[in-house]
């Protein structure tokens, strides 16, 4: 059995609702193996992040190269990076190792609002990683950040993406659950066409780690070999069924579940 290995480089959420820990339950439940890089430890519940504090360069590197050093990884997706070196530790990463699959979350703010990553690391992501990123997977607000326009319609998520684009990223996913309305409308752009996939809502209450959960599930379809459409479709499938299990588990909002509950999991484990 060959199992693919996807590396998840990001923030540690105690709670396991989103961060390295949302990734890689995700990872795992859909079948493939899920190494971790820790660029910073967070304080946080259910009720939201109250602070974080980064780790150093070298170490994220050193953890970055202990992986590498035992053998060849697939895929890498990128969440919260700590600062504007992070950021190069992980474009280094990407083109040393002539990396296919790079899917970045351009995590700014935990979804209680707090920011959790600072502007010039932003910059940074925008210059130094986008264009050498297989995809990026911004929400709404991040999409705004990144492409200096105010996103309220369908019209403006097609302008987004094409300024997203620009930077050189290969595919853009844009995640529109946050427009208001009963359907969530995503964007997937690759520079030549759109695809529009809608669903209406599955709940209103707010699940933590969508976005973590999102993009680890598209790393981890890619590795297994489906094309960038597919791999879209399937983990909004995975990332709704997950929405709709989510339980009260703290005192705020709600918990994924990852048990591998019977149609939550691909049948096609590996190849
Ligand atoms: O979903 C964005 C995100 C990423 N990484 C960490 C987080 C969050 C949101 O809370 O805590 C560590």
């Amino acid at each position: 059995m060959i199992v693919k290995k996807v590396l998840a480089i990001g923030g540690s959420d105690p709670s396991g609702g989103a961060g390295i820990q949302a990734d890689q339950k995700t990872l795992t439940e859909i079948g493939v193996y899920g190494y971790t890089a820790v660029t910073a430890v967070t304080v946080q519940n259910s009720r939201g992040a109250t602070s974080y504090d980064v780790l150093s360069s070298k170490l994220l590197r050193d953890q970055i190269n202990a992986i590498l050093d035992d053998g060849e990884i697939q895929g890498v997706k990128t969440g919260m990076l700590g600062n504007p070196e992070h950021v190069l530790d992980v474009a280094n990463l990407i083109t040393k190792n002539a990396i296919n699959y790079s899917i970045i979350d351009p995590v700014i703010k935990a979804s209680s609002g707090k920011h959790l990553v600072t502007e010039t690391t932003v910059e940074a992501m925008k210059e130094k990683l986008l264009p050498l990123g297989f995809m990026v997977t911004p929400n709404i607000d991040e999409a705004s950040y990144l492409s200096g326009i105010k996103i309220e319609s369908e019209n403006d998520l097609l302008k987004a993406a094409r300024i997203i684009e620009k930077t050189g990223v290969q595919w853009v996913l844009i995640k529109g659950g946050h427009i208001d309305g009963d359907f969530a409308v995503d964007l997937l752009y690759d520079g030549n066409q759109d695809y529009f996939f809608r669903a209406k809502k599955v709940r209103a209450e707010n699940v933590r780690g969508t976005g973590c959960m999102m993009a680890s599930a598209i790393c981890a379809y890619l590795v297994k070999g489906y094309d960038p459409y597919e791999s879209v479709n399937r983990a909004k499938t995975y990332v709704r069924n997950k929405i709709s299990n989510a339980l009260l588990l703290g005192k705020g909002s709600l918990q994924a579940l990852h048990f591998c509950m019977k149609g939550d999991a691909d049948e096609d484990r590996t190849d």
